[in-house]
C-alpha cells in the first residue's frame, strides 16, 4: 500500500493522516504537547486528545474541540493550525508563551471521526456519526443534539432518519460520552470550553436550549464582541455574535449548554466561515486566513479566561 498523504496545515487532511501528525507533533514536542486516547468511536476508532502546555502545578485548563460535524472540514483544519502556532510561538509570541506558561489546552482534533472519515470516502455532506441504534435502518445522531441539556426538547429531532437526530438517550453516543467523561474528570481544571463549527462567522454562547440568557450574559457578550473584534482585525472576516437560541436558532442538547451547566462559565460556539457561498466545501486556500483570524478571537478568549 502506498504510504499515507504527507501533512499540511493548509490542505484539508485525511483521518489517517491527521492521527499520524498527533502522534509526530507530541514526539517533536515532549515538553509542550503530550497524546492520550480518551475512548473509541463507534467504528473503534481511537479518540486522541493532546493536551498542550509547560507542565506545572494546579494549571487551569481550556478545552477544544474540532470535528463534531463530519462535513465542517475547516473545523479539525483550525485544531491542527491552533496546534501547530502553539508549538510554533512558544518562546517567540509573548502571549502564546504566557498562555502556555500558565495554562493548560486540552485539543480534541476531531470528535466525529468515523463520520469525518465518511465524507473522505463516501459522502462529503455526511453530518452526523455513524453509529445504528435498535428500531431504525437509519444511520448516526447529531452529536450536538445529544447532549444532557434540556435533549431533544427544542430544534432537534427524535426520528433517527434526520439530520438533527438527537439519539436514543442523552449521552448514546460513544464519542459524545468520552468527550462528557473526560470534562466531568476535569471540571475543577477548565475554566473555558471552546467547540469549533462552520459555517456561518458566528461567535455563540448559552443558550441555545432555551432563550434565558445564562447568568453571565453581560460578560459572555462583551468578551464574543472583542474576541469578534480581534478576528476582524485581520481580514475584516464579519462576526454575528449572541446567544445560540436568538443568533442561530433554538436548539437542544449541544455541547456549549452542557458544559456551561456543568459549570464552565465561559463556553463557546464557533462556526467559521464562510456566509454561504462554498459553505461546508471551503476551499482549502482559505485555510490559511480562516485560521490566522480565529486564532486571534481564542487568543484573546484564553487570555480572558487567564486574567479572571
Ligand atoms: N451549527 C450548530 C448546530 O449544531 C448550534 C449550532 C450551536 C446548535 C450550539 C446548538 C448549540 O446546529 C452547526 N453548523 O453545526
Ligand atoms: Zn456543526
Amino acid at each position: 500500500k502506498a504510504r499515507t498523504a504527507r501533512h499540511s496545515y493548509e490542505k484539508y487532511n485525511n483521518w489517517e493522516t491527521i492521527a499520524a501528525w498527533t502522534a509526530d507533533i507530541a514526539a517533536q514536542n515532549p515538553d509542550l504537547v503530550s497524546r492520550s486516547v480518551i475512548g473509541e468511536t463507534y467504528e473503534g476508532r481511537p479518540m486522541y486528545l493532546l493536551k498542550m502546555g509547560k507542565s506545572g502545578p494546579n494549571k487551569k485548563a481550556i478545552f477544544m474541540d474540532c470535528g463534531f460535524h463530519a462535513r465542517e472540514w475547516i473545523s479539525p483544519a483550525f485544531c491542527q493550525w491552533f496546534v501547530k502556532e502553539a508549538v510554533e510561538t512558544y518562546g517567540k509570541d509573548t502571549v502564546m508563551t504566557t498562555l502556555l506558561n500558565s495554562l493548560d489546552f486540552y485539543v480534541l482534533p476531531v470528535v466525529n471521526i468515523d463520520g469525518y472519515v465518511y465524507t473522505w470516502t463516501k459522502d462529503r455532506m455526511w453530518r452526523k456519526t455513524r453509529s445504528k441504534h435498535a428500531g431504525s435502518h437509519c444511520i448516526g445522531t447529531d452529536p450536538n443534539r445529544n447532549f444532557d441539556a434540556g435533549w431533544c426538547t427544542l430544534g432537534a429531532s427524535k426520528k433517527p432518519c434526520d439530520s438533527t437526530y438527537c439519539g436514543p438517550a442523552p449521552e448514546s453516543e460513544k464519542e459524545t460520552k468520552a468527550l462528557a467523561d473526560f470534562i466531568r474528570e476535569h471540571l475543577s481544571a477548565i475554566k473555558a470550553y471552546l467547540t469549533i463549527h462552520s459555517y456561518s462567522q458566528l461567535l455563540l454562547f448559552p443558550y441555545s436550549y432555551t432563550y434565558n440568557l445564562p447568568s453571565n450574559y453581560e460578560e459572555l457578550n462583551s468578551i464574543a464582541r472583542a474576541a469578534s473584534k480581534q478576528l476582524a482585525s485581520l481580514y475584516n472576516t464579519k462576526y454575528t455574535y449572541g446567544p445560540g437560541a436568538t443568533t442561530i436558532y433554538p436548539a437542544a442538547g449541544g455541547s456549549d449548554d452542557w458544559a456551561y451547566d456543568q459549570g464552565i462559565k465561559y463556553s463557546f460556539t464557533f462556526e467559521l466561515r464562510d456566509t454561504g457561498r462554498y459553505g461546508f466545501v471551503l476551499p482549502e486556500s482559505q485555510i490559511k486566513p480562516t485560521c490566522e483570524e480565529t486564532l486571534l478571537a481564542v487568543k484573546y478568549i484564553a487570555n480572558y479566561v487567564l486574567e479572571h
